[in-house]
């Protein structure tokens, strides 16, 4: 009689402390708003997902969620036009709102779920809500039985601060496939992030077809760091990376670095080089070559594209017709950073001629901070990573900044010292240190009104197979998207407070699993089992 009691007591101990982490509470990033109501919402095998348009990208949407949660619920929910009725998810589009163009309002309540945006990608962005109010189990990629697939009741206003979000993955010093970097982007989506910067080209492989000049690839592409075969995407990839993108309302941002960091196009067009090169293949065993041979290092600042002649800008202009031909984005990323080999007063020059290339091309310009001390074309952005004070040459300039301070947020830093991934030259990136800042307070001079963005950045030298690109952007990721997506908690600049964040982090560990993501499980999170 007594155990009876007991064990009844301790179920109700144990079901109130699962009310209490609703997963109401446990969203990254935090909504703007959130108001709990009581009860909670069931899919259930007749639930129907309704559309009341006609609009294709809502019938994509609506389409993406219910191939999200088909999987796991093994419910055939489907998509129908008209009106939602009892145990329903309504779609819809409302342009009177007045949401913008990424934010949404999610109502859920016993009887329906209803997602509304102004614009499909604020449904895109409100469907990742929807994933995340569900239990863990809903990530599984096989069917999973006895889950009870409940939404807690309640209202989510929600919209991002900042208006670029983005993640940069370094494909030069290792390749990585179209199926790594479609992974990446289901990740980024999932977290409403919305920038994809793809930086194709470095000292090490150039990766990406350009048919005008085909020995990029055929020479440019061949190998990667240690020595390895490389790779490179054909325009087609290309254009398929895109797409995948698009659909996800991600841009894709391509990166050519130039003048520095271009060996590897160099390696593949002598007319490219300036003059003779010293190599030294050993100590007191030195060659002038005119040409320099491939490099597998991860050494930087060697290189330069010779800037003074006319060969160089046919190459530039060619380059970038063709990328600015399949890329829908508004932006192309001129590199720009740590070119120690290119003399000031040939760097200046260079940097203002490929800006007026690339509008020409109909294109607007990015480029490491480094380019801030040239004239900057209108509309250009500075991407600051190191020198704070570049970033404030661009604002004196008019220009606004996108932040990736390599202390915060590169992710190819090592966690700590006993990490066998990653450098640690910026510093050591735990994942409480990579949260626990605010762009607003971090450079005096730098303000919100000149920050358009943050971008993560994972730089590759280190990182060889997709595992290692999960283990290096999880769990840092969640929490660079909260600071581009979320005001900070209480409204104040600089008080994101880490001992609440971590909580919520701590209930994203099952979802990860379930996604088959392989993370750093962090010490410093009280991960949740499930
Ligand atoms: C600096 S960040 C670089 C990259 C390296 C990275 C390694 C930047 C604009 N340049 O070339 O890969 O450090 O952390």
């Amino acid at each position: 009689m007594r155990k009876i009691f007991v064990i009844a007591f301790v179920s109700v101990l144990f079901s109130c402390q699962k009310e209490k982490t609703s997963t109401l509470t446990t969203l990254i990033p935090v909504p703007q708003s959130v108001a709990a109501d009581k009860g909670s919402f069931k899919l259930t095998e007749s639930t129907k997902i309704k559309i009341e348009t006609s609009v294709e990208m809502v019938q994509s949407v609506a389409n993406y969620l219910a191939a999200k949660l088909r999987s796991s619920t093994g419910y055939a929910l489907p998509i129908e036009s008209g009106a939602a009725s009892q145990g329903d998810i309504l779609i819809q589009l409302d342009a009177k709102k007045e949401l913008g163009k990424e934010g949404y309002e999610l109502k859920v309540d016993e009887t329906q779920v209803v997602l509304t945006a102004s614009n499909p990608a604020g449904l895109f962005r409100g469907v990742q809500t929807i994933r995340q109010l569900l239990p863990a189990a809903i990530e599984s990629a096989s069917v999973q039985a006895n889950t009870k697939w409940t939404i807690p009741a309640g209202t989510i206003h929600d919209f991002p601060n900042y208006a670029w979000r983005g993640l940069m993955l370094d494909v030069s010093r290792h390749f990585f496939s179209v199926e790594d970097v479609k992974r990446l982007l289901d990740q980024m989506a999932y977290y409403k992030l919305n920038v994809f910067h793809w930086h194709l080209s470095d000292d090490q492989g150039w990766r990406i077809e350009i048919k005008s000049w085909p020995k990029l690839t055929e020479v440019g592409g061949q190998t990667q760091v240690g020595g390895k075969k490389g790779g490179f995407y054909t325009q087609e990839q290309y254009k398929a990376v895109v797409k995948y993108a698009t659909e996800r309302y991600i841009t894709v941002i391509p990166e050519i670095d130039m003048p520095g960091h271009t060996n590897a196009a160099l390696a593949a067009y002598p007319e490219l080089n300036c003059s003779e090169q010293t190599l030294q293949l050993s100590p007191g065993n030195e060659v002038k070559r005119k040409v320099p041979g491939l490099y597998t290092g991860i050494g930087v600042g060697f290189s330069t594209l010779c800037t003074s002649k006319d060969v160089t800008y046919k190459f530039v202009d060619d380059v970038v017709r063709e990328l600015a031909e399949i890329t829908p984005g508004e932006y192309l990323h001129i590199g720009g950073d740590e070119s120690h080999a290119t003399k000031k007063e040939d760097y200046m020059p260079f940097v203002s001629k490929v800006q007026k290339i690339v509008a020409s091309h109909g294109k607007k310009v990015v480029g490491w901070d480094e380019v801030a001390i040239t004239t900057l074309e209108p509309n250009t952005l500075a991407q600051v990573w190191a020198n704070a004070e570049n970033g404030k040459l661009a604002i004196a300039q008019g220009a606004q900044v996108i932040l990736s301070p390599a202390k915060k947020m590169y992710l190819d830093m090592s966690y700590d010292s006993t990490s066998k991934l990653g450098l640690h030259w910026a510093a050591y990136v735990e994942v409480d240190s990579a949260y626990a800042w605010d762009p607003t307070t971090w450079k005096k001079g730098i303000a919100r009104e000149n920050i358009f963005g943050l971008e993560s950045a994972l730089w590759s030298e280190t990182i060889e197979t997709q595992q290692d690109i999960d283990y290096m952007v999880f769990p840092r990721l969640p929490g660079h998207a909260e600071i581009g997506w979320s005001a900070a908690a209480d409204g104040k600049p600089g008080s994101r407070n880490w001992e609440e964040y971590k909580i919520r982090l701590a209930h994203h560990g099952p979802r990860l699993e379930a996604m088959g993501i392989h993370f750093y499980q962090s010490k410093l999170v009280p991960w949740v089992k499930e």
